[in-house]
């Protein structure tokens, strides 16, 4: 229990508006208009959980006047701006391509869009600046791909080089889509490989839906942390392909063997720089109560993850016992910790059940009848 204090996990602002597939986008009543409205929906998820003090900004979709004031909006709220996100998919001119692209001017333009983000990061206070390149290709043949990878190399370089001593640069892999026949930052190993070129301050972020099905993500988390390059996490869950789902929702136990590895590598607790955030849409679900849902489906696994009895397991491994050490795991994976949570939740002035309470509490109704006209996260907007 003691060790479940001081966990943060970090809200994607983007979570809180309007999105969807490419079918359809099914607007919620009370969307938010602005970021100002969008971290205020966050407070509510901090405010019922005491597990997300932090929101991370995606620009242009949040991109404001003032930076500053908007920290201090924050701040009145509760809290603090996290993560960065750059956005170079959404412009006719990254068709073929941002850092990688062949014309040194697309290059340069997604470059000085990366250097505005440090700009804001200055502002807001932020640490981590995340890039996630949409750049790929459809049909063999149609780039270099090598070629690509070097370009990327040397972009990356331009803008690490801007990054401030207190600051990350994290480079998040994805295996496809948009792009279906190569993607220039595909996996982990790509993006090692770019980051460790780099320096220190670079890291990886890894996406938990940006796999391959049946790809065994937590030794990817064990390496990482290994080699020391874990930066952060975009939690979510998928059944298909990057459904952005509600964490923990597709597959808990696969969140809790994640968990597992990032506490048993050192990526949990106060001496660690990991940083978990979610990168979410709620499409057919509300979005306020599907973010809570989501935190305290992390924390629930992380309990259960801290609770796995260590010594009896590294015994049972030593020991050639199988079936022993595949039970402890079991054991630790089955503990219901949910009466246990609501307890400690009890213990901090939270409520027990934060869905109800959120649910008790008239924001939904509130927001539904002052807002009008909420906008859409970015896709399709
Ligand atoms: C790409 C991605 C990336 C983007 C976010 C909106 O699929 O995971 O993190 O920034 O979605
Ligand atoms: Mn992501
Ligand atoms: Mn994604």
């Amino acid at each position: 229990m003691a060790q479940l204090e001081g966990q943060v996990i970090e809200l994607p602002s983007w979570a809180f508006g309007n999105s969807g597939t490419r079918f359809k986008v099914f607007g919620t009543p009370g969307t938010p208009r602005t970021i100002q409205e969008k971290i205020s929906d966050a407070a509510q998820v901090h405010q019922v959980t005491g597990l997300s003090p932090k929101v991370a900004l995606h620009i242009p979709w949040d991109k404001v006047e003032d930076y500053s004031a908007l920290r201090e909006f924050a701040g009145d709220k509760g809290l603090a701006l996290g993560t960065v996100n750059s956005n170079t998919f959404q412009d006719d001119a990254y068709k073929f391509g941002s850092l990688t692209h062949l014309d040194p001017k697309v290059r340069q333009m997604a470059i000085d869009h990366h250097f505005e983000c440090i700009d804001v990061m200055n502002q807001t206070g932020s640490e981590d600046l995340k890039i996630w390149l949409a750049d790929g290709t459809n049909y063999p043949g149609q780039g270099d791909i090598r070629g690509r990878q070097d370009r990327l190399a040397d972009s990356l370089a331009k803008i690490y080089a801007r990054i401030g001593e207190n600051q990350r640069l994290v480079l998040e892999y994805k295996f496809f889509e948009p792009a279906f026949y190569h993607t220039d930052v595909p996996d982990w190993g790509t993006s090692y490989a770019q980051v460790a070129a780099l320096g220190d301050r670079a890291m990886v972020c890894l996406d938990t839906g940006h796999h391959a099905p049946g790809t065994n993500i937590e030794f990817i988390v064990a390496q990482l942390l290994r080699l020391g390059k874990l930066g952060s996490f975009d939690f979510n869950s998928r059944f298909y392909a990057d459904d952005d789902l509600i964490v923990g929702a597709a597959d808990p136990f696969q969140l809790f063997r994640i968990l597992y590895e990032v506490i048993r590598g050192g990526g949990y607790g106060p001496d660690s720089t990991v940083a978990f955030m979610l990168d979410q849409c709620h499409n057919v679900e509300e979005k306020i109560p599907g973010q809570i849902r989501s935190v305290l489906n992390v924390q629930e696994m992380t309990a259960r993850a801290l609770s796995v009895d260590r010594t009896a397991l590294t015994a049972a491994q030593e020991a050639g016992d199988v079936l022993g050490a595949n039970g402890i795991m079991m054991d630790a994976f089955y503990s219901d910790v949910r009466t246990d949570l609501a307890a400690w939740r009890e213990s901090r002035g939270l409520p027990a059940d934060p869905m109800k309470a959120f649910a008790a509490s008239g924001y939904q109704a509130k927001i539904a009848a002052d807002r009008v006209g909420g906008t859409q996260a970015g896709w399709g907007a």
